[in-house]
């Protein structure tokens, strides 16, 4: 049995000498480049796949994604129906999350979008209202929601957030659509973090509908997936108003086109998808112990739910 990694476009000497380190004697394998035998390979460490990879590695029984979603396998009509996916949960990925999250909400609260503006102008001009309200919706409270819901609550914010299934989490309003509560989520909050995973139903969830039941004048911030955004509906709602601001992580097409509206909205900080990245050494510690519990048979490990999507 072998191990492929499908990550094309990125240097993985590192994750496959490390996976070499934790699985002796295990076949490691850069794809395409390496597999000579593709029924050897039951196992694949997929990143931004060709669609051909099905039918280049017929025998694949298990797909791990190297990252915490896994749209681009779900998406993907060609993925066998009889493999099995994992997803990557790791504490470092959801600290890293925590703080690009915080930051935004942070720089929102203390305004610094204007005091940068009166920094170009040599201006010193305190605001009368030193800090904006801001009360933080998170939307999608799964590992890194949950997460980054808790730590704004500790940071002294009024926290909601909204997940499909009930939830507990200390000092967070949870909120489901079990309970029927997304309206009075929306219209209790005055700035939206999307942090789902996208799936046919969350696909551009974030449209005009979802704003004009958000008080004038919220903010947005998606760390999701870009697919989750009708770009041209966030742009009206930041020309109307609606919405105040925004910063995104990720975006519909990846790298952001040069010529895209977004990059010449001043109301829209734009950050290239760092909003927290895939640690490979523990990326690869996960990997490497789910697959000696699938060489055993045994119960692995952050196994999505494919029928969800998530
Ligand atoms: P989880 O699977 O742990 O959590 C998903 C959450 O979303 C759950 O709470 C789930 O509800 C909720 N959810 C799913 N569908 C809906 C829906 N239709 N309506 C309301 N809530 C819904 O995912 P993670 O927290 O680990 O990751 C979330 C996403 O973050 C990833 O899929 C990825 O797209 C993105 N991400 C972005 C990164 C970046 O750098 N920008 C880095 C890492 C991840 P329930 O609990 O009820 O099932
Ligand atoms: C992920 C990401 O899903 O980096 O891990 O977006």
């Amino acid at each position: 049995m072998a191990i492929a990694i499908v990550i094309p476009g990125r240097d993985v000497r590192s994750l496959k000498k490390r996976l070499e380190e934790l699985l002796p004697g295990e076949e490691i394998l850069v794809y395409p480049e390496d597999v000579k035998h593709p029924k050897e390979v039951e196992v694949a460490i997929v990143w931004n796949h060709s669609a051909d990879l099905w039918e280049r590695l017929p025998y694949l029984k298990l797909v791990c994604s190297f990252g915490a979603g896994v749209d681009h396998l779900i998406f993907d009509k060609g993925l066998p129906p009889n493999v099995r996916v994992t997803r990557i949960v790791d504490s470092q990925l959801t600290v890293g999350m925590r703080k690009y999250v915080c930051m935004a909400v942070l720089n929102l609260h203390k305004n610094l979008f204007h005091y940068y503006e009166l920094q170009q102008k040599r201006r010193w001009g305190r605001l009368k209202e030193a800090e904006i309200d801001i009360r933080p919706g998170v939307l999608g409270l799964g590992v890194l929601g949950a997460d980054i819901a808790y730590h704004l609550h500790v940071l002294g914010f009024e926290v909601y957030g909204y997940s499909r299934r009930p939830k507990k989490i200390e000092g967070v309003h949870c909120l489901s659509e079990k309970e029927d509560q997304w309206e009075k989520f929306l219209s209790s909050i005055n700035a939206l973090i999307c942090v789902l995973p996208l799936t046919p139903d969350t696909y551009g969830i974030l449209n005009e509908q979802l704003f004009n039941k958000m008080p004038d004048g919220s903010y947005l911030i998606n760390v999701g997936r870009g697919h989750q955004l009708i770009e041209a509906d966030l742009i009206r709602a930041i020309k109307s108003g609606k919405i105040k601001g925004a910063f995104l992580d990720v975006f519909s097409t990846e790298p952001l086109p040069y010529e895209h509206a977004f990059w010449d909205i001043p109301e829209i900080i734009i950050t290239p998808h760092i909003a927290s990245l895939t640690d490979p050494d523990n990326a690869a510690r996960q990997i490497a112990a789910n697959y000696l519990k699938f060489k055993e048979g045994e119960e692995l490990e952050n196994v999505v739910d494919l029928g969800l999507g998530y």
